[in-house]
This record gives C-alpha cells, structure tokens and sequence, in this order.
C-alpha cells in the first residue's frame, strides 16, 4: 500500500483522560501489591487491557454507492477500502491502527481468527466475497476484513468500520448493519446529494438513533451536485420532523483527497471534511476514549474504597485500644452477613436466577409469537398466487422478514437484561449497603463516610449497565455473531443473519414442478417456509439461551467477586485490629503513623482517580 502524507492528527496517546487513568491504575496495582490483595489486583488489570485497546467502533452505514468506502479513504488518508462504480463492498473492512501498514481476513469461527494477507488479497476479498467465500488456508468462512494504518487519528483505538450497502430497510443486510450498530459506540450514516432522504433510509436512521447513542449523517458528493444545500436543508428538516436529533455534514471525498494530495488548505475547507474530522476524533474517539478512562478510574476508586476502610477499621482500633474487642466483635458479625452475600441464597442471586428463568421463557414466547405470524403471512403469499412465479420474490421478503424479527427480539432480550441487571445491582448494594455502613463508623473523618457510602451507590449503578453490556457482546454467538466478535477480537462483525430458504426448497425447483398441481406446488411451498422456520427457531431459540446463561454467569461473577473482595477486606481488617490489642504502646504509635500514612496515600489516589476525565 503506497504512504500517503499523514491526513489526520489525533490527540496524544499519551496524554489525556486515558494517560491520566493508566498512570492511576497502575499506582492502585502497585497498592494492591503492597497490601497483599491480589483479588483487587485483577480487577484492575480488567481495566489495564481495556485502556490498552479501548476498541472504540464508528460503523459507517448507508444505501448503495453513497460514498462510504471513498468516504473512509478520505478519512483516514489511504485506500484502505476499495472504490468502484461496478463492484460493491461485500464484508465489513475494519480500519485500525497498526505500526505498519497490513492487512487480516476475519474468519468466522469460535473463536474468530485472523489471518495476515497481502493488501491486495484484501481487496479482492472486500469486492468479491460471496457467503461461499472461504479463508485460502482452509474452512472458514470469511466474516470480514481488517486493515492496518499507522495513522494517528486510529492511535486512540479508534475502529473505522466500512460496510456493504444496505439495500433498503427490509434487506437481511440492513438487519445485520442495525445490530452491529446496536453494540457499536458510534454511527455515520452515509447518504449523497443527488437527492433527498428517502423514507427508507430514514426509517433506517430512526432505527440507528434507537440502538447507539451517537448518530450523524454525512452528506456526500458535494463537489458533483451544485444544489447539494437544498438537499442539505430538507434533509436537516426531515430529521427534524422525525424529531431525532442528527446533524447533517455535508462533504466532498473527491475534493478531500485532492486537498491532502496537494496541500491546499482552500481545497480542505471546501471538503467539509473540518466538521467531519472533528466529530470523528472529539465526539466518536475523544468521547469513547472518555469514558474507558472514567469506566478505568472508577474501578480504581472502588479499590481504594474497600483499602481504606479496611485500614480505616484498624486505626479505630489502634486509637482505642479498649475498643479493639469491640471493633473485633462487630467485624466478626459484619463478616458473617458477607458470607451470606456470596451465598446462592442471597436475594441478589435469587433475583437473577429468577429473573434468568423467566427472561428465558419470554424471550421464546416472543419469538414463536413473531415467526407464527410470519408463517401465517406467508401462507397468504403462497395461497394468493401460484409459487412458481411468486416464490422467488417470497423467498427474500422471507429472509428480510424473519432477520428483523430475529433483531426486535434480541431488542427485547437486551432491554430486558439490562432492566433485570439493575434489579440485581439494586438488591446487591442493599446488602452490601449494610456491610460498608459497619466500616464507616471507623472512617477517621465521619462526614465523609456517609459520602463514600454514597460514591459506592453511583459507581454500582454506573456497572450494573456495563456488566450487561460486557455479557452481552461477548455472548451472542450463534447466527447473530456479530456481537460476538466485538469481545474476542476486537471488531463488529456483520456476518449476515442468513440460512438460505432455497436449501430448504430440496432437489426439485417449484418451475420443475409446474407439471403437477398448483396445490402440491404451494403445499411444497409452505412446507419450505416451516422448516426454514423451524430452523430458524431452533438456532436463535439455542442462542437466547446460551446468551442468557452468558448473562447469569457474567452477573453472579461479577457481583460474587464484589462479595469476596467485601469478605477479604473485613478479613484483614478483623486480623489488623486484633494485633493492634496486643501491640505495646510505642508499636501502637508508630503502626498508627503508618496507617495514617497509607489513608493519606489512598485519599491522594482516590482524588486523582475522580478527577479522570472531568
Ligand atoms: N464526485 C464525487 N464522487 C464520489 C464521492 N464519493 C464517492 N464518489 C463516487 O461514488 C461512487 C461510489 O463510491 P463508493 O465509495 O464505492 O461508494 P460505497 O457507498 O462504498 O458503495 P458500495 O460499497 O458499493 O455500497 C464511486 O464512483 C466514487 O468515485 C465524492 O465525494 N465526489
Ligand atoms: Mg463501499
């Protein structure tokens, strides 16, 4: 691939929220060290690999040859995606960071795997893949390809995601582009200026507004149609009917790549790319990598909150050394109500296991519920006419039908999940309300216990949303794989949702069958679309459950560590204050400098952890 002068600048890696919460993370791993808690240890390091690769995905999305992957070029100042007026992009490219230019195919597998290739190799798998396609070194099947830039725009783990076009809303295609969106951190809904939105790509971008917080559209070709600010304005209208809030960006690729070429700072301007660069690298990269970093120092006040009362409760004894039995007393009962916590019998853990079940079964009924219907219409389809002329329209209004579906029902399974997670975060912090409550009648500074208790509150909230999240794009394996693919490589996978009906048809076409009757004709027809149903139901029936498991076990995992971690602080807070009992006078004052000291250290680190990011 030829090297471009660099197009983009970024902000530093090295400085910033995500810097600022490296360098406090790595301060509480050396703590935890110190302090012997490996269990807070590996907490953090959880948080020390995702500021390493914070994996922040911007999908651009939009019907045929609009400008997307010219547009991506344009971007990040490479011909990463292929452009051409004949071929279209067949798999998601995934633009990213590398130290040196290269390429990987992204083979569908469990788990998914990379394999290097020849830049060129990549093209030809961009333009030509068919769902038959498959990796040059064996089976798998390719779900899509990445590209390597060494770009600072990408440093920040910026991921840019080219697709294939949409094909209007009702395609298979679209159904796949949506629930990648639904796990992506930020949309670019591309459409051009020959014309104005149309209903379909609007009820695409409704759709998109509903499934990712960060939505824009960019408006290109701006260079070849001169009214294109007519087409600007009753697109912005448009969108304001609809009353979502999108802003539109009118660009040209054509007049950016020109600009970068020859220098021309005019020619820049006239691109409109300004806008779009810094809603790329300020909103999409600057934001995503914002909140990584809070998601990182929040974890890092939590460990400083269970390290200081822990030291909190052994200074309470050194101070009053006649109170230290007392101290004992009422950590030994404390503990007791931590075991119980960790206990499959905890309401927390009762709640999810409940909530599981019944989420499991609802899930299923909407389902059947959704391919009844389906079944129902196309029989109606079938009845109405004779399949021989009609199946092959039936067959892709099938498949486009039973996708969407397939993605209102994963909606249902998200929302769901994440309501019944904060059920479950609402009835943990009850109970571990009462155990931090105990270790703030020994915080040395009282009004700030109740405070702390408070901070726990917010920081639980903030990752009951993220653990379901977490459980969710790790778990969706099945023919909905593209969630999947997020956690265990980093991507979006956009693998379509897509058992072809025609399989099921068997040997026979229906034109063959034209000698025998029109009801045996429509019989075969309608027998097709059950077991095309049937399979269907089978395979995302297995994989609502399978995700579902996923969730239960992420939840209790999480919620179970947070229980241990309770657990061992009283431990060691338990031990800490019967060795102050029989400490002489002078150990007790010098273990009280200390301990004083390390309060001091662990208030500087929680202070500097709150300030991540704001
Ligand atoms: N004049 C002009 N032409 C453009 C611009 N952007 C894209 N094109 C042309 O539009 C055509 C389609 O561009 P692509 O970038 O391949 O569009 P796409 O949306 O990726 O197409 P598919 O992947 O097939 O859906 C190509 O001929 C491009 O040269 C632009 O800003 N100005
Ligand atoms: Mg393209």
């Amino acid at each position: 691939m030829t090297q471009p002068q660099q197009a983009t600048t970024g902000p530093d890696a090295t400085s910033g929220p995500v810097a600022a919460a490296s360098a406090v993370v790595e301060l509480a791993l050396t703590a935890c060290q110190a302090y012997g808690r490996p269990d807070l240890g590996s907490r953090l390091s959880v948080a020390r690999r995702r500021l390493a690769e914070p994996g922040i995905h911007l999908v651009v999305a939009g019907e045929f040859k609009k400008g997307k992957s010219s547009l991506v070029n344009a971007l990040v100042g490479a011909p990463a995606c292929p452009v051409d007026d004949d071929i279209a992009t067949a798999v998601p490219t995934y633009v990213r960071y590398g130290t040196q230019a290269g390429a990987n195919l992204v083979l569908d597998g469990e788990p998914p795997r990379r394999e290097p290739i020849s830049v060129s190799e990549a093209r030809k798998h961009v333009v030509e893949q068919r769902a038959a396609d498959r990796s040059p070194s064996g089976g798998a099947a390719v779900a899509g390809v990445e590209i390597l830039l060494p770009r600072t725009m990408l440093a920040g783990g910026l991921v840019v995601v080219d697709t294939p076009g949409l094909g209007g809303l009702a395609s298979a295609h679209a159904a796949a582009t949506l629930a990648a969106i639904s796990m992506a951190d930020a949309v670019l809904f591309v459409t051009d200026a020959s014309q104005e939105l149309t209903r379909s790509e609007l009820d695409f971008l409704t759709r998109a507004r509903e499934l990712c917080p960060i939505v824009t559209c960019a408006l290109t070709k701006t260079d070849f149609y001169p009214s294109w600010r007519t087409i600007r304005d009753l697109d912005t209208d448009h969108l304001r009917r609809l009353g979502v809030e999108i802003s539109v960006l009118p660009v040209s690729s054509t007049l950016r790549s020109r600009a970068v070429q020859h220098n021309d700072k005019d020619l820049n301007a006239e691109s409109g790319f300004k806008d779009l660069v810094r809603f790329v690298t300020d909103t999409v990269a600057g934001r995503g990598r914002t909140q990584v970093a809070v998601e990182a120092a929040n974890e890092v006040r939590a460990v400083c909150q269970q390290l200081t009362d822990q030291f909190a409760a052994e200074r309470s004894a050194l101070v009053d050394p006649a109170r230290a039995q007392q101290v004992v007393d009422d950590l030994t009962a404390t503990k007791r109500r931590t075991d119980e916590l960790k206990s499959a019998a905890a309401r927390w853990n009762q709640t999810l296991a409940d909530g599981i079940g019944d989420l499991s079964a609802d899930i299923e009924h909407d389902l059947r519920a959704r391919i009844r219907q389906v079944i129902t219409e196309a029989d109606e389809l079938i009845e109405a006419a004779d399949p021989a002329d009609t199946w092959s329209e039936i067959e892709p209004w099938l498949e486009s039908r039973v996708s969407h579906d397939l993605i209102a029902n994963y909606t249902v399974l998200r929302d769901r999940s994440a309501d019944l997670s904060h059920l479950v975060a609402e009835h943990f912090r009850a109970a571990s309300g009462e155990v931090l409550g105990t270790f703030a009648v020994y915080n040395p500074v009282s009004l700030l216990a109740r405070s702390r208790v408070e901070t726990t509150i917010s920081l639980e909230k903030m990752t009951a949303r993220k653990q379901t999240m977490v459980a969710l794009k790790g778990s969706y394996s099945g023919i909905l794989m593209f969630t999947m693919l997020p956690s265990l490589l980093g991507v979006t996978g956009l693998a379509p949702i897509a058992i072809p009906v025609g399989l099921l048809m068997g040997r026979n076409s229906l034109r063959e069958e034209k000698r025998r009757q029109l009801t045996a004709r429509q019989a075969q027809a309608k027998n097709a679309v059950r077991r095309y149903c049937d399979e269907i139901q089978f395979v995302m029936g297995k994989d609502s459950r399978d995700t579902l498991r996923r969730i239960q076990r992420q939840l209790r995992d999480h919620y179970a560590a947070r229980a241990e971690e309770l657990g061992a602080s009283l431990g060691q807070a338990m031990q800490s204050a019967s060795e102050a009992v029989k400490r002489t006078n002078a150990e007790r004052d010098k273990r009280l400098r200390d301990v004083d000291a390390e309060l001091a250290r662990l208030r500087r680190l929680a202070q500097a952890a709150a300030e991540v990011g704001g």
